[in-house]
C-alpha cells in the first residue's frame, strides 16, 4: 500500500511516545528549512524525517533479529545498540511503508552514524536531527549557527559533540562515524 503523508504521520506517530513525536516534528521542520536553504527537495527531506526514528522504540532483541534475519549490516551489531534503529528504520520504511527512493532510505539509514560521501539528503537529515528546536545539549546553539552557513561545518561540530560524549564515557565509537567526520573535514578543506 502507498501511504499518503497524513497516513504516514498517523502510523509513525502512533508508534512512539509523544515526546519522540515532537522531536520528529522538529526534525521535519528543520530538514525542510535546510532543504530550502541548501537546494534539496524539501518534500523528500520531510519524508525522510518522518520515518528517521520509526524503529527507535523497538525492543533491542527485535532490532537485532531484523538486522540478522534480513542480512542488514551485521557489523553494526558489534557497536552501540543506539545505532541499530537507523538501519532498521530504513528497512521498515522500504518494506512496511513502501518507500523506494534510495535517497530517502539512505538518509534514514545513515542519520545516526553518518558515512563517507554523505549525500545532500543524508547531510540535511543528520544535521536536522542535531539542531531541531527541541534539542538541548551543550554546544547545540553553536551547531545551529554553523548550520546557517555550512552543512558540513554544522555536521562536523555535531559529530564532534557525539564523539566527545562517547569518549568521555569511555564508550566504543562506530568507525563509520569517525570516517564520516574525517570525510566532511576533507570536503571543507577541498572547498577552502
Ligand atoms: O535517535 P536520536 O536520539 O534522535 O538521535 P541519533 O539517531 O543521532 O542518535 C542516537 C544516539 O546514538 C546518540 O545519542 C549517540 C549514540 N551513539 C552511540 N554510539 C554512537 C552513537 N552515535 C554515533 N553517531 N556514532 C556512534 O558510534
Ligand atoms: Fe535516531
Ligand atoms: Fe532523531
Amino acid at each position: 500500500m502507498r501511504y499518503s503523508r497524513d497516513q504516514l504521520i498517523k502510523a509513525v506517530s502512533s508508534q512512539m511516545p509523544e515526546k519522540r513525536w515532537q522531536h520528529t516534528q522538529g526534525v521535519m521542520d528543520s530538514a525542510r528549512r535546510l532543504a530550502h536553504q541548501y537546494g534539496a527537495d524539501a518534500d523528500k527531506a520531510e519524508l525522510s524525517s518522518i520515518l528517521h526514528d520509526v524503529a527507535k522504540y523497538w525492543p533491542v532483541e527485535k532490532l537485532k533479529s531484523v538486522i540478522q534475519d534480513k542480512q542488514l549490516s551485521n557489523e553494526l551489531l558489534l557497536y552501540n545498540k543506539q545505532l541499530w534503529h537507523a538501519e532498521v528504520g530504513a528497512y521498515v520504511a522500504e518494506y512496511d511503508y513502501g518507500i523506494d527512493d534510495i535517497e530517502v532510505l539512505d538518509a534514514i539509514r545513515y542519520h545516526t552514524s553518518g558515512r563517507i560521501g554523505m549525500t545532500l539528503m543524508d547531510k540535511i537529515v543528520c544535521l536536522a536531527d542535531y539542531i531541531e528546536p527541541g534539542r538541548d545539549y551543550p554546544g547545540v546553539n553553536n551547531i545551529r549557527e554553523l548550520a546557517n552557513h555550512s552543512l558540513e561545518e554544522g555536521l562536523v561540530a555535531g559529530l564532534d559533540s557525539t564523539i566527545t560524549l562517547l569518549v568521555s564515557r569511555s564508550q566504543i565509537i562506530y568507525p563509520l562515524t569517525v570516517y564520516a567526520r574525517n570525510d566532511l573535514i576533507k570536503q571543507l578543506e577541498a572547498n577552502s
